[in-house]
């Protein structure tokens, strides 16, 4: 339900700091969370945006243990990493702190306390794998094993990486702890629970009733697990790294991450706002909205919600959980551990200066109601005839038409005439629905009818031709470019939640100071008399070579995937001896050696083979200059019945070996033999 609110509270969900953010984690929430509290701040809401990293978790122990350092050394880089990349791609965040912090701690610490001292914990045995050898219990990804589903070795305790299956430690085959390769036993231990289906009534009435606005992928998320029925769910690990549980009789255990940090949005505002805080999560009057990835939903919207509920003191729940579905790359699901994802520090690095393209391109194309792909194709073709020859030429014409004519002074408006109000009522249009589609969190649509406001003033110029105007009429062709830079401003205004770069360099062009929505559509953004400043392209042409290195670097990425994961294939069946003995494979060497035309596969060998010469084609065109093979011995298979390949008749073929990419090498003997020895 929409309701009056006072102020704002974006949270948006806390990255683990185990590595680098991707246009994944930005397209999903930190674009479109930055869009929303960017545009809120326009409007002169009170809004505060809350983000910070996710520093407790098995995903931070695992790549700590695999590169040989502490915990605390791994969240120490990414959190930095990632605080300074954000910074730099302009997520105006009012805080971004971090779950390792002492006031986090102590929150997270009480929190705990609270429900555990209200009896709001149910306390309870279980049985758990554990290390005999290293004497502690080891989480469902810490086994690995034989995979029961397809049988892959290597399997995770929670996950086969090979057939995908969602598995439980202890189904594996053959389990051992990943570290010390001990076989895992199970062993007794307690955990506290939170018992979820106390809250179930109510989380329906909120949720099922209450928000049918959400998103359908959220509601609908949210309805299965309501359907399935609530469980009580753990929320206390036997583990090394995190928030220990701050009760007696807890040794060895720490807070599980997923209670742990989305307290962390709490201890973030208490940190950014010691004294007020509090309003903003209790007051009836605030809103809080949640930016969060579609794999988080079910801790947003029931587990985060019940937690506040088990502790009371007035916490109000989130009035919106926007969250989208997945960003692909190249067609390929985006992964972490393929290094298959653009890196937001790498394009900064890469892309010096052009964090509005990322923004708008992940922004035009944001996977709001079905996951969608990220092309350097579609990166570039949007900038070169979006960006540039939309947005950018509009603006730029207008600024320099109003120097070239008015030295730079921006003209008096001049009687309306029916052109100019079709503008500006255009514009006022598409300012409705771009203001719409942002309250309601569609940020493609606003994205587009922005954009509108640049098509409108394009077409402007192109009916009103200042350019011609100018010869006979100065007066009005003046009053067109008032109208064209009045244009401008809108933009300015409309842009800065999308493309808050370029809105700068635009508003110090226009000589603007500081904005406000509420004067869209206004037709005296730019007063008369005005000294514009100089005329800056606000964007330039992306080459082809640019697009060229990454997509080189993306297919570097999967040849080195297909080496890393590479097994042999399985052996074949037995075969008798005698079977062998009927192959006659021999030594020859390559007498000429030329491509076959049209077959670009294709090479045709003339082989002395010791008795006559003879006639061999072999598909490894690609990998070979035919010269290079001209003297050398290689070994073919001698006794295949002749057939021809494009025209050409193969008396045999040439054995060689495949790598993992699927290149392959020519079998040569590793001494001279005669021509026509044979293999044995
Ligand atoms: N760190 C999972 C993730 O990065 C988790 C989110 C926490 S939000 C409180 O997808
Ligand atoms: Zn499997």
């Amino acid at each position: 339900m929409e309701k009056k609110y006072k102020r704002t509270l974006v949270t948006t969900a806390l990255p683990y700091a185990n590595g680098p953010v991707h246009i994944g984690h930005l397209a999903g929430v930190y674009v479109p969370a930055d869009i929303y509290t960017r545009f809120l701040r326009l409007r002169g809401e009170d809004v505060v945006m809350i983000g910070g990293s996710d520093e407790h978790g098995v995903p931070i122990t695992i790549r700590a243990r695999k590169e040989g350092v502490t915990p605390q050394d791994v969240v120490d880089r990414y959190h930095n990493l990632i605080k300074d990349s954000f910074e730099e791609l302009g997520i105006s965040f009012d805080i971004y702190s971090r779950t390792t912090s002492d006031i986090h701690s102590e929150t997270a610490s009480e929190f705990f306390r609270h429900i555990y001292e209200k009896n709001g914990f149910v306390e309870k045995p279980s049985m758990q794998l554990y290390d005999p050898e290293a004497e502690r219990f080891v989480a469902d990804r810490y086994v690995v094993g034989e995979c029961p589903v397809c049988h892959a070795q290597g399997a995770y305790g929670d996950q086969c990486e090979k057939c995908g299956s969602s598995l439980n430690a202890t189904e594996l085959i053959n389990p051992r702890c990943a570290e010390t390769g001990a076989t895992p036993v199970l062993k007794e231990t307690r955990h506290w629970y939170l018992p979820l289906e106390n809250y179930q009534e109510a989380l329906e009435k909120w949720i099922l009733e209450g928000h049918k606005e959400w998103k359908t992928n959220v509601y609908g998320q949210c309805k299965s697990w309501l359907d399935l029925g609530l469980q009580p769910r753990a929320v206390t690990r036997d583990l090394d790294w995190g928030i220990p549980v701050p009760v007696e009789g807890a040794e060895g255990k720490v807070l599980y991450v997923w209670f742990d940090a989305p307290i962390g949005y709490i201890s973030n505002t208490k940190e950014l706002l010691p004294d007020t805080w509090e309003k903003y999560w209790k007051d009836p009057e605030s809103r809080i909205i949640n930016f969060i990835g579609k794999d988080n939903i079910v801790f947003h919207c029931i587990i985060f919600p019940a937690m506040l509920m088990a502790y009371g003191d007035g916490f109000q729940l989130p009035d919106n959980v926007p969250s989208n579905e997945f960003l692909n790359l190249e067609g390929d699901k985006i992964s972490t551990s393929r290094n298959w994802a653009v890196w937001l520090h790498e394009y900064l690095r890469d892309f010096p200066g052009k964090q509005d393209v990322l923004r708008y391109v992940l922004t035009a194309n944001a996977p709001e109601t079905k996951d969608n792909d990220f092309t350097w194709r579609d990166f570039q073709t949007r900038n070169n005839s979006e960006l540039v020859a939309i947005l950018g030429n509009f603006v730029n014409r207008a600024v320099v038409l109003t120097h070239k004519y008015f030295q730079g002074v921006v003209p008096p408006a001049g009687d309306f005439q029916p052109v100019d109000t079709q503008a500006f009522d255009d514009i006022r249009a598409a300012e409705k629905s771009l203001t719409e589609s942002l309250e309601t969190f569609h940020f493609r649509e606003a994205l587009r009818q922005a954009m509108e406001i640049a098509r409108i003033g394009n077409r402007y110029l192109q009916e009103t031709e200042p350019w011609k105007v100018i010869k006979t009429d100065s007066e009005r062709a003046g009053a067109i470019l008032n109208v064209a830079l009045q244009i401008c401003g809108n933009l300015a205004v409309a842009f800065e939640p999308f493309l808050p770069f370029m809105a700068a360099k635009l508003r110090t062009m226009l000589s603007l100071g500081e904005l406000s929505w509420q004067s869209l559509g206004s037709t005296g953004l730019v007063p008369a008399g005005t000294q514009l400043g100089e005329p800056v392209l606000l964007f330039e042409k992306i080459e082809d070579d640019a697009i060229q290195g990454q997509l080189d670097r993306l297919e570097a990425t999967k040849k080195q995937n297909l080496v890393d994961s590479w097994k042999p294939e399985p052996q074949q069946p037995d075969v008798p001896f005698e079977d062998f003995m009927k192959m006659d494979i021999r030594v020859g060497t390559v007498l000429e050696c030329e491509r076959v035309p049209k077959a670009d596969k294709l090479l045709k060998f003339l082989i002395d083979d010791g008795m006559e010469k003879r006639t061999i084609v072999s598909g490894i065109a690609k990998y070979y200059q035919p010269e290079d093979l001209v003297g050398k011995q290689v070994c073919f298979v001698a006794n295949f019945a002749p057939r021809k390949l494009k025209g050409v008749l193969s008396q045999g073929m040439i054995l060689s070996a495949m790598n993992p990419d699927g290149s392959l090498v020519v079998i040569s003997p590793s001494a001279e033999v005669k021509p026509g020895a044979q293999v044995k």
